[in-house]
């Protein structure tokens, strides 16, 4: 059993599916000095938190890395995750990669670093080179599937791999796996039939998916209350017959004491969760977009950024030093200037010989 103990921070409840004491476990009153500290990290140890840490920077300065090779002509297009960072880690640290499923979208790119995809084979992707893990370079970055992990992104037409994700999770509950699939997606992808109709039938079947919407209040340049006449996308939960939870996206702590309850109810036959965490957009939508036509300067100016909260909360907490920091941001540059090394060198896919074409697109012997 997981221990979650309450922290102010906890997502705000939609539906009265998910008790208060489901959502938060145990009482933390009288508990001795010791165990109060953990409860403050929702049993994260100070290791856990650098390491959630030093992979949100990772992420950070790998998407700085990849919208510079997009500046210079090398890489076609890039969907930031600038503003997602915590939520990502947060979410992705409380599932299992040796059995779960990962269905993301193109915006993940912190969840796949955390999942062990390293930043050479992302920049293999982003400068469509040959050795690429999820399509041999051949589909928009970050799409494919890995079968290193379960991670997989079919398509880049919004929300057509939410009902797909259900079938997962249907495959996985028909054969008695204890594997839970997450589905990430946007708030505008939110809006979608194929939304809908995942959730209903999650719902119907209590199916063991976790709903992860990453609300950044934008689908492109469309904003949020023109997208959805309702508060919020979790309050959609209750339609669809299961527990529907908002969370500070900010808050890799909050964020993950939220998915571990998720992550638990679904692989214990509890059926579906939707989680909605709130992050911001640090970015336009792609490198093909420009946000100053659509967000006026006050409000770009105003976003609040994932990783500074997060530092905050670290240094607060007595976790995070100056030297440390500023290792970690330094192992960082080194690592993403390493594999911008070894990707700009790498070739480009060709199309005879052994990367052919149609490789990855039918099951053969041996190779598939
Ligand atoms: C069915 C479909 N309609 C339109 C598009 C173009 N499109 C690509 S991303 C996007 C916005 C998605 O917004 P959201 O789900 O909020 O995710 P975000 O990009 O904000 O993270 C749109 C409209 C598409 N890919 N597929
Ligand atoms: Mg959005």
């Amino acid at each position: 059993m997981f221990q979650i103990r309450k922290r102010k921070a906890l997502g705000r409840k939609y539906n009265d599916r998910m008790s208060t004491d489901e959502l938060t476990g145990t009482e933390s009153a009288g508990a001795e000095p010791e165990e109060q500290e953990a409860d403050a990290a929702a049993g994260l140890t100070d290791d856990d938190l650098l390491e959630m840490y030093r992979v949100m920077v990772l992420s950070r300065t790998l998407d700085e890395r990849i919208w510079l090779l997009n500046r210079q002509g090398k890489a076609a297009i890039v969907a930031s995750a600038q503003g997602h960072e915590a939520a990502q880690i947060g979410a992705v640290r409380a599932t299992d990669p040796a059995r779960d499923r990962y269905l993301i979208y193109y915006r993940e790119l912190c969840t796949i670093l955390a999942l062990g995809v390293t930043p050479t084979e992302i920049l293999l992707g982003f400068l469509a080179r040959e050795g690429e893990p999820m399509s041999s370079a051949r589909q928009f970055p970050l799409h494919g599937a890995m079968d290193r992990v379960d991670i997989v992104s079919f398509s880049n037409v919004v929300a057509t791999h939410m009902p797909q994700a259900v079938g997962f999770a249907l495959a996985d509950k028909i054969r008695g796996n204890d594997s839970v699939t997450i589905v990430y997606f946007g708030d505008g992808a939110a809006s979608m039939g194929d939304a809908h109709e995942a959730m209903n039938f999650a719902g119907v079947h209590q199916l063991p998916i976790v709903f992860f919407c990453e609300n950044n209040g934008y689908a492109i340049s469309v904003p949020l209350r023109k997208q959805m006449a309702v508060e919020s996308v979790a309050s959609r939960a209750e339609g669809y017959g299961f527990p529907g939870v908002q969370v500070d996206g900010m808050d890799p702590i909050a964020v993950y004491e939220v998915m571990i309850v998720a992550m638990e109810k679904a692989r214990s036959g509890g059926g579906p969760t939707l989680v909605e965490a709130m992050v911001e957009r640090l970015y336009p939508h792609t490198s093909d977009d420009d946000h100053t036509r659509y967000r006026s300067q006050e409000e770009i100016e105003s976003m609040r950024d994932p990783m500074e909260t997060t530092e905050r909360m670290l240094v607060e907490r007595g976790t995070l030093g100056d030297a440390r920091r500023e290792q970690i941001w330094e192992a960082a540059r080194r690592q993403v200037n390493e594999a911008t090394e070894v990707a700009e060198a790498a070739p480009l896919p060709q199309p005879t010989g052994k990367h052919d074409i149609f490789r990855n697109l039918y099951a053969s012997d041996g190779e598939a």
